[in-house]
Parts: C-alpha cells; structure tokens; sequence
C-alpha cells in the first residue's frame, strides 16, 4: 500500500442541500441515521486497506473536524493515518478556486509522502466502491489518469462530466455538465450517458506537473473537470474505470452511486436503504460502514394506554424512545423521542428530534434538535408548510437543525 495517497475533497458547500448546509459543509451531513456523507468515500479507502488519507476541509468545516476526529482517528501509526488538512495550509492567502486548486496549494503533502498515484476522491456520494481495484487497473493501464465512470439516465447528463471511450479504455472526449440535448450518449444507448464520479488516480508526478502548469493559466478555473482533464485526455493518457465492474462480496450484482446534491436526491437516498431489493447494504459484513456511534442505550419501544407503537420498514437510531407512535418508511436517526400517536411516514430525522403527541409528519426531513409541538400536522398541506419551512420540488419538507416548531 506504501505508493497510494489518497485525498479525499471534502471543502463541498452544498448549497443545494440548504437548509441542512446552513452550518456544516456538505461532507458533514449527517445520512442514514448514524453516518455522514463523507463516511462512504472513507470507508471505501479504509476496507481496502489504503490509509494515507487526507481530508481537505474548506467551508464551515467545524462539524465534519469533530467527526473525523471522533470517528476517524488514527494515532501511533506512523504509515497510516486520516488527517484533515484546513484551508489555511495553503500556498497563497485566496480560499481554494476550484478542486484543481484544493490540490495544488497541498501538493507538499504529496511529495512528503513519496507517493508513486494519487486517489482524488470527491466525498458526497453514497455508494461503495473497493478503491483498491481501481488502483489495480489504473496500474495495469499505465496511463497518467484514470476517471472512475457510471452509467447514468441521459437527463442527467447537466449534473456530470460526461465521458466517450474507445474500445481499449481510452477517454476519448469529456464534456463538463453538457446541456442535455450536447450530452453524448453511449454508442447503442441513447437513453444513457456515461458519467464522471469524480474519483481520479493520477500518476503523482503528472498531477503535479500538470497542476503546476495550471495554477499559472489565467483563463482556468483551476477544476479537475472543467481544466485538467479536457487538457490531458486529448494526449491520450487517460483511461475511464467501469464502475460496475467493481465487485464487493456481500453486496448486490447491480452498481449503486447516488449524488445526493439536492434535498430530493438525499430523501431518496434514504428510501433506497429501506428498499427490499437493498441496492446499498448496511449489513454486509465483508464491507463494514465505520462511523462515530455515540455511547446511547438501544432504541426503545412501547405502547401507552390506548396508544400502540406500530413500527413498519424503519431503522431507528440508538437512543430512541418511542411512547405509542406510528412509524412507517423512516429512518431516524440517534435520539429520536416520539410521543403517543404520533404518526411518522416517509421521515428522515437526523437525530435529537422530539415530536409531541398527537402529531402527524409526512415526508419530512427533521434536522437535529427540532422539537415539534402537540397536535402538528407537517406535510400535508405544502401550500402552508412553504410559509414556514423549506420545501423541495418533489414536496419533501426540511426543517432547520434546533427548530422549535409550533410552540407559541
Ligand atoms: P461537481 O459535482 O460540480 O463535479 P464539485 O463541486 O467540483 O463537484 O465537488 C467535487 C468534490 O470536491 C466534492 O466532494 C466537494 O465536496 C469537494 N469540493 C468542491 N470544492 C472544493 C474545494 N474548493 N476544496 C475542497 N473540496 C472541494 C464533479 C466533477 C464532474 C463529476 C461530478 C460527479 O467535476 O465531472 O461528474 O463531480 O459528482
Ligand atoms: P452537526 O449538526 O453537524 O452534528 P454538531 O451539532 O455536532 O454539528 O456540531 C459539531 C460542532 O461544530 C459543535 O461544537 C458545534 O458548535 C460546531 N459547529 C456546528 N456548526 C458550526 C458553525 N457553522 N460554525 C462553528 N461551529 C459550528
């Protein structure tokens, strides 16, 4: 493992995930009930056992320190570690531009570390890729880069990189967020493109090269996508990694990676994981999802008077007490107290939440520490809940991290 680096960009700022970015990058939210968004890419270094990670941290990273330290930290071994690395160890005094940018002003971290690739990897996916099989082809192909690719549904296309190959792996044009009707299809597959996930690995001593000769362009931007690699696939150094063909034991046939930029794409997310089919496991032993667990009691459930608690296709978080509600398609996370009838369909709570008796919650995303009053109804009435709180297109409601709603 000695020659692998990875870097793992981290400094996102979510701005379509507002209000749940209002005080913590994009990495930090918190998924699933007892992880964060920046958990997936780490744990798919970690169980591939890469561990000279780095975090580069930007924006509002506060929150996302206290986990990596937390959950992530490494002491007293010299050759492996995760570390985050702030802004401020930077080259000059600007914010970083781009994620060419993040790199560059850190490149002393990948000499010091004498490393012969480095992964490039983004942080706000949720999907599970061995990382070291990607390395295993980027060093069979010997090219200078390798761009890990996905098929995605053509309408789409705006949100990605959008990637041609040739039949011996080579990139053979990239196109960063095309408009749909300029996004080249997959030869065969009109209704599907071909996407960049945003995971390179480079030959470290290409990425500093062309890095260098980037920081100096006046007309770049200083991004991977938008700079370096339209400039370097034309010298046909780059090679595409297949995505589905990596292969996880434990986890099934079908390759899942979900952006979870916008509020819509994060609610369903969730609902995949409560999915029968299970696309994403979070059972599966061979790939074991590390996080912080906070030291809480199990979840506990009870019935109270004429109040029973009802609990169908759920995961409730450690620490949880529900008193006699009704919970459906749902994943609350740590600390969640729910009261006697209480009804909660389609919720994601992010943890900490009180709901007051009586209550109903369709298809709203609670942030920590919101307490609903008795007897509120959110839901199912948009056309008021638009007044209070924000809404998504797909009408999921969120509500802002330590919201008291409902209270006089
Ligand atoms: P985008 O989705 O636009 O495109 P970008 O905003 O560049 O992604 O973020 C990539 C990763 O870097 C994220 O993990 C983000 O948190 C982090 N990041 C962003 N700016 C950063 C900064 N200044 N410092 C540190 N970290 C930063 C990219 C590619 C596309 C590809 C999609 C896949 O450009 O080609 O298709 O990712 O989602
Ligand atoms: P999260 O809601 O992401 O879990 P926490 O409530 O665990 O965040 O906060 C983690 C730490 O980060 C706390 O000490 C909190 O005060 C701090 N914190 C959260 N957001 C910010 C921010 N925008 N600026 C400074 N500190 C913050």
């Amino acid at each position: 493992m000695s020659g692998i680096l990875a870097m793992i960009l981290a400094g996102g700022e979510g701005s379509r995930l507002f209000p749940l970015t209002q005080n913590r990058t994009k990495p930090a939210v918190p998924f699933g009930g007892n992880y964060r968004l920046v958990d997936f890419a780490l744990n798919n270094f970690v169980n591939a056992d890469l561990m000279k990670i780095y975090v580069l941290t930007q924006f509002k990273s506060q929150s996302l320190n206290i986990h990596l330290r937390r959950a992530w930290r490494l002491s007293g071994i010299s050759d492996r570690f995760i570390e985050a690395i702030p802004a401020q160890q930077r080259v000059n005094k600007n914010w970083y531009s781009g994620t060419a940018d993040a790199i560059y002003q850190n490149y002393r971290f990948i000499e010091k570390s004498k490393a012969d690739h480095v992964c490039i990897f983004g942080s706000d996916h949720i999907y599970k890729m061995d990382v070291q099989q990607m390395v295993d082809y980027h060093k069979k192909m010997g090219g200078a880069l390798t761009v890990a690719a996905i098929r995605v549904q053509k309408s789409q296309a705006h949100h990605f990189g959008i990637i041609e190959i040739n039949e011996t792996g080579h990139m053979i044009g990239f196109t960063e967020k095309p408009s749909i009707e300029e996004a080249k299809t997959i030869p065969g597959d009109p209704e599907h493109v071909l996407a960049s996930m945003g995971n390179y690995i480079f030959k470290a001593d290409t990425l500093i090269e062309e890095l260098e000769k980037d920081a100096f362009e006046e007309n770049s931007s200083h991004d991977f996508g938008k700079d370096i690699i339209p400039k370097l696939f034309p010298q046909g150094k780059v090679y595409v990694y297949n995505f589905s063909e990596n292969k996880i034991p434990g986890e099934p046939e079908h390759a899942y990676w979900r952006d979870v930029g916008t509020i819509d794409s994060y609610w369903e997310a969730h609902m995949d994981l409560l999915n029968d089919d299970q696309p994403i496991s979070l059972y599966n032993k061979h790939w074991p999802l590390h996080t912080y667990h906070p030291p809480l009691p199990p979840a506990t459930f009870r019935d109270q008077g004429d109040s029973e608690t009802s609990v169908s296709k759920s995961h409730i978080g450690a620490g949880s007490y529900i008193n006699g509600a009704t919970i459906e398609n749902s994943i609350l996370g740590f600390r969640s107290h729910l009261c006697t009838h209480v009804k909660v369909k389609g919720c994601v709570f992010l943890g900490n939440a009180k709901v007051g008796k009586g209550s109903r919650l369709t298809n709203v995303i609670l942030d920590k520490n919101v307490e609903i009053a008795p007897n509120t109804i959110i839901g199912e009435n948009l056309e008021e809940d638009r007044k209070h709180f924000t809404v998504s297109e797909k009408g999921i409601v969120v509500i802002a991290k330590g919201s008291r709603v409902g209270f006089e």
